[in-house]
């Protein structure tokens, strides 16, 4: 549904993108909420701004308590070739899960919140490390900064990738709703959009659309014209993919950033309510749903296939020109990379000298073929480069 804002919101949404500091942007974002009518259409947009607003004002607050002392930040560095945070709301078994599949070993409570802190360990499977994080629970208000919705959130934003955790055995689709939700508000889409839609702001140079793709209920000059009633003068939009003009709109308006998803329903040893789960999987569609059992094990190895699947990796072997086999632990890639970017993973110096290469596998119709640098690799693929 469009969020028809009336002239008057859309000039004060310019107010917030260009607040300088945290006090002046609570300020715009309090009057545009303001000028935001109220209706059906409008709902999710002043949820999303409300939100915005309660994190913000505890962000003041922290800031304030910070200057005297204040709390412990988090930062957690990435390690291995993808990031996986784990959400749940409390005691669907995220410690249970990191303790089945990675080297982490987390206090596993009876009682509820008992993580209150992110906990990495590493999980391989199929030849790629996965490095799980328990995030503490999600709670309703999470995206207002209620608990550690703060910490949730950052995690899940600094993320390759999400796993949503459900207990089977009190109300799946419950949890399933109330994570989404919250995620949502904070920003985080994990059903792929349609299209990537990029907005800059300039000071000078006019209002440049591209689009890589296609609009499909407007053209160009309907684009410029919703940039402009929202004062938007100097301005770069990139779309690639299919995008309606809501989707503009809702870029403008401060966008989502998407994570790949993967549901994991725990403690199916549990008896539990199946048609819940199966409502789950239609509403979650297409993000894959796994079943599993923390405590039995069952159904465990299919989180590694699933990730593999949603966060689109592939593997990718090097081997030196004098060496009969390629390395034991592959290069993990995003589906779509180049012989240029196995080059530049391995250094800068070799993607430069780089002549061609030589490639075996599904990408190449026979072995040993000899590809250029644009040449687009697949998953197996055995690779040497020559400079
Ligand atoms: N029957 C059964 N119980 C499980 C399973 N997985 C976890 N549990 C139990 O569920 C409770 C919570 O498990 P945790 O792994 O601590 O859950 P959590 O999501 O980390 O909980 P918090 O960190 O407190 O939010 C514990 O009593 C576990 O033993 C499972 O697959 N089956
Ligand atoms: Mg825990």
């Amino acid at each position: 549904m469009p969020a028809n804002l009336p002239a008057e919101a859309k000039a004060k949404w310019l107010k917030v993108l260009e607040a300088k500091d945290p006090q002046e942007k609570l300020k715009a974002l309090q009057e545009f909420l303001s000028a935001v009518p109220q209706h059906k259409g409008t709902q999710k947009l002043r949820s999303q701004i409300r939100a915005k607003i309660a994190a913000l004002r505890r962000e003041i607050e922290e800031r304030k308590s910070k200057r005297t002392g204040g709390g412990p930040r988090i930062f957690l560095e990435k390690e291995g070739d993808a990031q996986v945070v784990v959400v749940s709301t409390t005691g669907a078994g995220r410690s249970s899960l990191l303790r089945k599949l990675t080297n982490a070993k987390p206090e596993v409570g009876f009682r509820p919140f008992t993580t209150t802190k992110p906990v990495p360990g590493m999980f391989v499977y199929g030849g790629v490390m996965y490095q799980l994080v328990e995030a503490p629970p999600v709670v309703e208000g999470s995206a207002d900064g209620e608990a550690w919705g703060p910490i949730v959130m950052t995690l899940v934003r600094n993320a390759d990738g999400v796993i949503i955790m459900l207990d089977a055995s009190t109300n799946p689709l419950e949890q399933y709703r109330l994570i989404v939700e919250e995620l949502e508000r904070a920003g985080i889409a994990v059903k792929k959009p349609r299209a990537k839609i990029e907005l800059t702001r300039g000071a000078v140079g006019g209002i440049q659309v591209f689009v890589n793709g296609r609009l499909l209920d407007c053209n160009v000059d309907d684009v410029k014209r919703l940039l402009m009633s929202y004062r938007m003068y100097n301005c770069r939009l990139v779309i690639d993919g299919e995008a309606s003009l809501d989707d503009v709109e809702e870029a403008i308006l401060g966008g989502k950033v998407y994570k790949p998803a993967v549901v994991v329903v725990n403690k199916v040893d549990l008896p539990h309510d199946e048609s819940l789960i199966e409502a789950v999987r239609k509403e979650c569609s297409p993000i894959p749903l796994v079943e599993v059992s923390c405590l039995t094990g069952e159904g465990l190895e299919e989180i590694g296939k699933a990730l593999f699947d949603q966060l689109e990796l592939m593997r990718i072997y090097t081997k030196e020109p004098w060496e009969e086999k390629p390395s034991p632990r592959p290069l993990v890639m995003r589906r779509g990379a180049t012989i240029q970017d196995v080059a530049e993973r391995i250094h800068s110096k070799i993607a430069k000298n780089l002549k061609y290469a030589r490639v075996w596998g599904p990408s190449v119709k026979h072995a040993g073929e000899k590809v250029g640098r644009d040449h687009v690799l697949a998953d197996g693929d055995v690779v040497e480069l020559r400079a």
